[in-house]
């Protein structure tokens, strides 16, 4: 049975849920000193909210790069579970990277897409999300067989648990509301760098 098999097949049958509560539920699963990159937007902003990790990374200036920067990791550090946090905005701007994930096939990378339909940082514009794309639909075209939409909380959780454990690449797209978040993530790029780096035991 596929991975899609049991779950909403279009983006507008999942669940609108909220980021925070997902983000805190993801990171409550973290045991094993996972790596994980929140996207810009507010991806980073709830991760941070979350409580910070040694092992979490928060990409502040540019759209579309959580998913290549924890491809990177994913692929030098094997051993260690990496997750993407990102906005359906930046998934869109960087969308080829879900080919080359699906070329590369890291067994050990989870992608989250947190998608409102909206740029929602910079004011709440629709993204082609809100329109007619369906990125789950774009992500199994892309390659990454193991793509499905989060029905609802318990679903994701579920799905969370089985990215975690089992052999990916994943993709799990979750329908998210316009809440913003309560936190801000602490804008110091360089302290962030440092930190994740020895995070993950990279360099001194
Ligand atoms: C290349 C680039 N274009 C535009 C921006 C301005 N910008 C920063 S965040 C953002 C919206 C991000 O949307 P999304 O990824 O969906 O996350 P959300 O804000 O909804 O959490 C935009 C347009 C930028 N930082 N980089």
């Amino acid at each position: 049975m596929s991975f899609a098999a049991n779950h909403p097949r279009h983006r507008n049958d999942a669940k609108v849920m909220s980021r925070a509560d997902l983000t805190a539920r993801l990171v409550a699963r973290l045991h094993h000193e996972e790596a994980v990159i929140g996207g810009i937007g507010y991806a980073n902003f709830d991760l941070w909210g979350a409580g910070h990790r040694p092992q979490n990374f928060y990409m502040l200036g540019s759209m579309g790069l959580a998913v290549p920067i924890a491809l990177g990791v994913a692929i030098a550090q094997p051993a260690r579970r990496v997750v993407a946090l990102e906005g359906d905005g930046s998934v869109l701007m960087q969308l080829g990277a879900l080919a080359t994930v699906a070329g590369l096939r890291p067994a050990n990378l989870v992608i989250v897409i947190w998608d409102n339909g909206a740029y929602q940082i910079t004011g709440g514009q629709p993204t082609a999300a809100a329109a007619a794309a369906d990125l789950v639909a774009i992500a199994r075209g892309a390659g990454i067989a193991q793509s499905a939409w989060a029905a609802d909380e318990s679903d994701f959780e579920e799905m969370i648990a089985r990215a975690l454990t089992e052999d990916g690449p994943w993709l799990i797209g979750c329908r998210i509301d316009a809440v913003k978040p309560v936190a801000t993530t602490e804008r110091d790029p360089a302290r962030i760098r440092d930190r994740f780096m020895r995070g993950i035991a990279v360099g001194g």
